[in-house]
């Protein structure tokens, strides 16, 4: 059993204002569940920033400022299915640029998986995947004498707080030389009536997305939550970018973790917090970059001025 995992919960859970990490989302189920979030008319986000990648691939390369005889390597940070980033392979692939892909990712089956497609539909194009910790891969570039382009899509950094997301862009800083880039993509501030149905989709698929954590729970960790018991409850904060999913229990009731040896004490009305999704635009960036040597030097919108993909370069 997974002893981050254990102790994660018993904090978030410890804590007055109940909190789950939403990095544990992830297992099987929540990756099939994940993929039919992206797939639901409510959920804007990954068509927006696939519309970006298909129809603005030549803007991206020049925003990118690549250098056709210059070798150069795009690191994706978790690249899943790759369906946005096979737009840009393949635009520079059938350009002639010379460049190695490689997708880093903790699973070793989604990197096989990845692999297998792009050899099936880019064969061309070279690929050189690496499992593990984003940062330990990062770690070998920074020795690197070729320009690195790191690809970090999908408003995966909206799931940090900000100073989390302070702190990630600070290790990537680290870990990148003058003049590497960043192709960061985030979802735009908008207003709420686009924002929360993306999070609570009428067909409950979001819901059933929060609730797997809390069968994980039960499975992974002898737990006995009742899922009929929790509601789905998304809120979005329009002033400040934050959406928040929480799961309120609908009684007063104690759930008992058999592998933590506790109960923990639920009121009718209280809430878990899930996740976090914060929307971006150029000062919220700009706050999270300060004290970096990154500094935004482009950006590209979708057709609806939804989603963002920024440039930064490191000075
Ligand atoms: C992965 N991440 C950017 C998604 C988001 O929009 O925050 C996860 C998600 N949660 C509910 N729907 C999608």
């Amino acid at each position: 059993m997974n002893e981050n995992f254990q102790k994660d919960i018993d904090f978030g859970l410890s804590a007055t204002n109940k909190t789950l990490p939403s990095k544990y989302f992830y297992d099987k189920i929540g990756d099939a569940l994940f993929v039919e979030i992206m797939n639901m008319p409510e959920y804007y986000l990954t068509s927006a920033e696939f519309d970006i990648f298909k129809n603005q691939h030549q803007q991206l390369i020049k925003a990118l400022k690549l250098e056709k005889n210059d070798f150069f390597e795009l690191v994706e940070l978790g690249a899943g299915d790759g369906t946005k980033t096979k737009q840009l392979l393949k635009a520079l692939d059938d350009q002639g640029y010379n460049f190695k892909y490689a997708p880093v990712d903790i699973s070793e089956n989604a990197l096989e998986q990845l692999k297998a497609s792009i050899n099936n539909e880019l064969p061309t194009v070279k690929i050189d995947p690496k499992q593990g910790d984003y940062f330990n891969v990062l770690g070998d570039f920074k020795t690197s004498s070729h320009p690195i382009v790191v690809l970090f899509l999908g408003s995966n950094i909206g799931n940090f707080n900000d100073s989390k997301a302070k702190e990630f862009i600070q290790k990537l800083d680290h870990n990148l030389k003058t003049g590497d880039k960043i192709l960061l993509g985030v979802d735009l501030i908008k207003p709420k009536s686009i924002v929360l149905p993306a999070y609570d989709d009428a067909q409950g698929i979001t819901k059933r997305f929060n609730l797997n954590l809390l069968t994980r729970i039960n499975n992974e960790l002898d737990a006995n939550f009742d899922i009929n018991t929790f509601e789905h409850k998304p809120e979005y904060n329009e002033e400040e970018g934050i959406a928040r999913s929480f799961l309120v229990s609908t009684k007063d009731q104690n759930i008992a973790i058999k592998s933590l040896d506790k109960t923990f004490t639920f009121k009718k009305g209280e809430k878990i917090h899930m996740e976090t999704s914060r929307k971006y635009n150029d000062q919220i960036l700009n706050t999270i970059l300060e004290g970096s040597f990154l500094k935004i030097s482009d950006r590209l919108t979708d057709s609806q001025h939804l989603f963002a993909d920024y440039i930064l370069e490191k000075h």
